[in-house]
């Protein structure tokens, strides 16, 4: 069975209520295919999560962009699984490189929040990508893998899980991966889940490209055999990610 084509737009820490609204409406008029050939994922910030919830269309669906590593209770300013789910929130995104970065969310720290996010229902885009100077030392995959392994080391369904491949030299600075560096990852990718989970689950899982796509770049990218989707920032809070989307035709 082939893999359906799946777009997700990160809005990150954008958005005021009038623009949620306006890109909401934008992406509500927007012509694209059907949710049998590609799933759209919509991820604003916690707080317009439910806004976004009660006026987008419901052939797309909503996530949130992270969530607390266990059981709410006293960890202020967080937010547990669970409420996502009281909230009818379907999809996390989990261990994007912002938040390994900047708040230095470890690999084992995003492995055990998978896990638990999994346990609650939730689906999860897991983010997975190295920085320039480990591209540059040759360790690219060494990279990938560890943070991917982490996730392993702590689940053995992957039925609701997508993996994001995001370069981090590729993130919001225009200087997107080719085709052929991002095919490249994607299948490496693959093979690691093929010798290390299981060959059903690397045929089957969804590896998504994120760093700097475009409208411009998206077709091209898309083309990949191991492309299934792409996790966009900056251009989903724009008209461009409905191209984006219907790049998966
Ligand atoms: C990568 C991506 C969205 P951008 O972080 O996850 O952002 O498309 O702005 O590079």
């Amino acid at each position: 069975m082939g893999r359906k084509f799946i777009v997700g737009g990160n809005w990150k820490c954008n958005g005021t209520t009038e623009e949620v609204k306006k890109i909401v409406a934008t992406l509500n008029q927007g012509e694209v295919p059907s949710e049998d050939v590609v799933e759209v994922v919509i991820s604003p910030p916690f707080v317009f999560l439910p806004l976004v919830k009660s006026l987008l269309r419901s052939d797309f669906h909503v996530a949130a962009q992270n969530c607390w590593v266990k059981k709410g209770g006293a960890f202020t300013g967080e937010i547990s699984g669970e409420m996502l789910v009281n909230l009818g929130i379907p999809w996390v995104i989990l261990g994007h490189s912002e938040r390994r970065a900047l708040l230095g969310e470890s690999n084992e720290f995003v492995g055990d929040k998978v896990a638990y996010a999994l346990g609650q229902g939730l689906k999860v885009i897991a983010c997975v990508g190295e920085t320039l100077e480990q591209r540059e030392a040759g360790s690219t995959m060494d990279v990938v893998a560890a943070q991917t392994k982490a996730i392993a080391d702590k689940i053995n369904d992957w039925t609701n899980v997508v993996i994001a491949y995001e370069p981090v030299w590729a993130i919001g600075t225009g200087k997107v991966a080719t085709p052929a560096q991002a095919q490249e990852v994607h299948a490496d990718l693959r093979k690691w889940f093929q010798a290390n989970v299981s060959a059903e689950v690397a045929e089957s899982i969804r590896i998504m490209y994120g760093g700097s796509v475009s409208g411009a770049n998206c077709k091209e990218l898309a083309a990949k055999s191991d492309v299934d989707g792409f996790l966009v920032g900056g251009a989903s809070l724009k008209p461009e990610f409905i191209d984006i989307i219907n790049s998966a035709t």
